[in-house]
């Protein structure tokens, strides 16, 4: 087998930072005998260290140095052609009976699956470097904050864990000395990168992850979905606290008011936008900020619920976004930032479909290959990602490393609808909250593989990244709703719906700003709204819609509950609750009965 991630040998100082406690350290020998690797590298996370592993990138072309004028800082990394996004098919949740695990997971049993993974990763680091990266997730004095490790043999996956956590020192500064102290242990080698030999296994009671056989962000930077969500979430329900699939922002009114909302789309529906939107000059002086653009970890303070931002870098999907989109990801990603599977140009510049400007007449492709405005090939991978330090945000939430958290006015769910869902309505209270949170859909996209554009459902944005029986995790939000004395409103939004011609009938972007300011509106109970069978609607005017080009007949198609359409998705509800198998709590059973019946009134 061909060694893709050749040891690297580094100088005395750098590389040897070994944690104290003793159960890392017995967890690090383990996997040394099994895996057998050249050396161990104990990261540190300092400057020196990063300059290090980028020079050994370099040689080894794990990395591509970017023009330094257009993008200081910045590398370019190509995973495997075969390797781009997550598998949902690959990845499992390994509890001790498959109930644990629930419809929506693929189970398997944790004793077969060690072994089996054992297998594969017996003497897989021959050669090759181990890394140990100690992180924490969470602001440094969080009480909601986590410690993880990642045993990796990837540079790429060391270089992008540095800029997505809090690395190195502060890890075992963290964690001290007690064996008993909670810490997750996440083990990944890239293998031969072989799609038949990749799978993502999570075993929540051991706070275990392993991961093989890919080097693609979502499936091997274990911080992010499998630590933070899968785990997580699995963690959160045991700990009566929650881990959501939500980015968090800050709006700000001329007044100084201020409120921060939680939401949760599926993957590549925006919420990189969202969390980084800028007002339409018609809303001067309101301002919106960001605390996270992904994952939040929420728990109940004084009867509200408080957010941070376990991560502390962006890994958001590149085509697509501009100036026009996104200015703040921009201006984000100019410089310091780690580009996996987008365009590189004759000048060493990074290009992407949707970019702003003309396409360069020559680039070379997400591959590898010779590409120009004619090829039929895409020049970046529709999944391609940046991986930059969320302190490159200009929008950044001064309130980001608030220990404490933020306080959440109001959760949005949403999802990529071209029908039936209005542009954005209210719930009538958290139950019934939660129940839109459980069933909505969207069309799948390029984050993970399989078709795109098929309606899934999606409870809560969370149905790749629910790390135990998707019921009980129902059962715990209502459990949370019943401790919340102030709970945040829960509203739906739809970006995506179209016209009868085909087209989006909503600008989107920045104007999303209207929809926003309404819920806030809603929040300080000074907005209107008209009640209807699927929650509040926000009649045309209350919604702030002057300076904006729009029609009233789109404005109307945006609001309207089509009564035919609504039987259709009315079924579907049913469907899925019955897809997963009587898991679905009673109270949530009652509140489709009442959706129902409220349409029959
Ligand atoms: C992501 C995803 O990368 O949801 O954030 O797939
Ligand atoms: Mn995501």
């Amino acid at each position: 087998m061909k060694n893709i991630a050749p040891a690297i040998f580094p100088p005395n100082g750098i590389g040897d930072t070994k944690p104290t406690n003793q159960a890392v350290l017995d967890w690090v020998h383990e996997l040394g005998n099994l895996t057998k690797p050249e050396n161990i590298f104990w990261c540190d996370g300092s400057e020196r260290e990063n300059e290090f592993l980028i020079a050994e990138s370099l040689k080894q072309n794990v990395l591509i140095k970017l023009n330094e004028k257009k993008v200081p800082r910045s590398y370019l990394h190509r995973s495997n052609p075969n390797d781009v996004a997550r598998v949902e098919k690959v990845t499992f949740i390994c509890t001790p009976t498959k109930e644990e695990a629930g419809p929506t997971n693929n189970w398997s049993d944790p004793a077969d699956t060690y072994s089996k993974l054992y297998g594969l990763l017996n003497g897989a680091m021959r050669g090759r470097t181990m890394f140990v990266v100690p992180y924490i997730m969470g602001p440094p004095d969080s009480p909601l904050t986590k410690v993880g490790f990642e045993i990796t043999d990837s540079k790429y996956v060391v270089l992008s864990i540095r800029i997505m956590t809090r690395m190195g020192k502060i890890a075992l500064k963290r964690l001290g000395n007690d064996p008993k102290a909670e810490w997750n242990r996440g083990v990944h080698s890239l293998l031969d990168v072989d799609p038949d030999r990749r799978f993502i296994c999570h075993f929540p009671q051991d706070n275990t992850i392993i991961s093989v056989g890919s080097g693609y962000g979502g499936n091997v930077l274990l911080s992010k979905k499998c630590f933070a969500l899968r785990i997580g979430s699995y963690l959160a329900c045991k700990q009566g606290w929650m881990a959501e699939h939500m980015l968090i922002l800050g709006v700000e009114s001329p007044e100084g008011r201020k409120h921060y909302v939680a939401a949760a789309f599926p993957s590549a529906c925006g919420k990189t936008n969202f969390a980084m939107l800028i007002p339409p000059a018609h809303f001067n002086g309101w301002k919106v900020t960001t605390v996270g653009d992904d994952i939040a970890w929420m728990e109940i303070r004084d009867g509200r619920l408080f957010a941070v931002n376990p991560e502390n870098g962006y890994f958001g999907v590149v085509p697509g976004t501009s100036y026009k989109s996104n200015p703040n990801a921009m201006k984000s990603i100019e410089h310091d930032t780690l580009y996996t599977n987008v365009a590189l140009t004759d000048d060493n510049d990074v290009w992407w479909e949707g970019k702003d400007g003309a396409p360069p007449k020559h680039a070379i492709d997400w591959r590898g290959n010779d590409w120009t405005p004619d090829s039929k090939e895409k020049a970046a991978h529709p999944n391609s990602r940046f991986a930059t330090p969320m302190r490159n945000n200009p929008a950044l939430d001064p309130d980001v490393e608030k220990g404490e958290g933020v306080p959440i006015s109001a959760i949005i769910f949403g999802g990529r609808r071209s029908d039936t869902v209005p542009l954005v309505y209210e719930a009538f209270d958290w139950n019934h909250g939660v129940y839109l949170g459980a069933t909505m859909a969207s069309e799948t996209t390029a984050a993970a593989t399989g078709t795109v554009g098929k309606v899934r459902r999606d409870p809560m944005a969370m149905l790749p990244f629910c790390g135990y029986n998707i019921g009980d995790y129902f059962r715990h939000w209502m459990d949370i709703g019943k401790r919340l004395t102030n709970p945040p409103l829960i509203f739906n939004v739809n970006w995506f719906r179209k016209g009868e011609n085909g087209k989006f009938l909503w600008p989107g972007f920045g104007e999303n700003m209207r929809v926003l300011k309404w819920v806030i509106d809603r929040c300080e109970q000074t907005g209107g709204a008209l009640k209807s069978p699927v929650g509040w609607l926000p009649s045309p005017h209350d919604l702030d819609l002057e300076e904006l080009d729009i029609d009233h007949k789109s404005v109307a198609d945006l609001l309207g509950i089509d009564h035919e359409e609504w039987q259709k998705e009315l079924a579907e509800h049913k469907m899925f609750f019955d897809s997963l198998g009587g898991v679905v709590p009673e109270e949530l059973q009652k509140q489709r009965e009442q959706l129902v019946a409220r349409f029959n009134e």
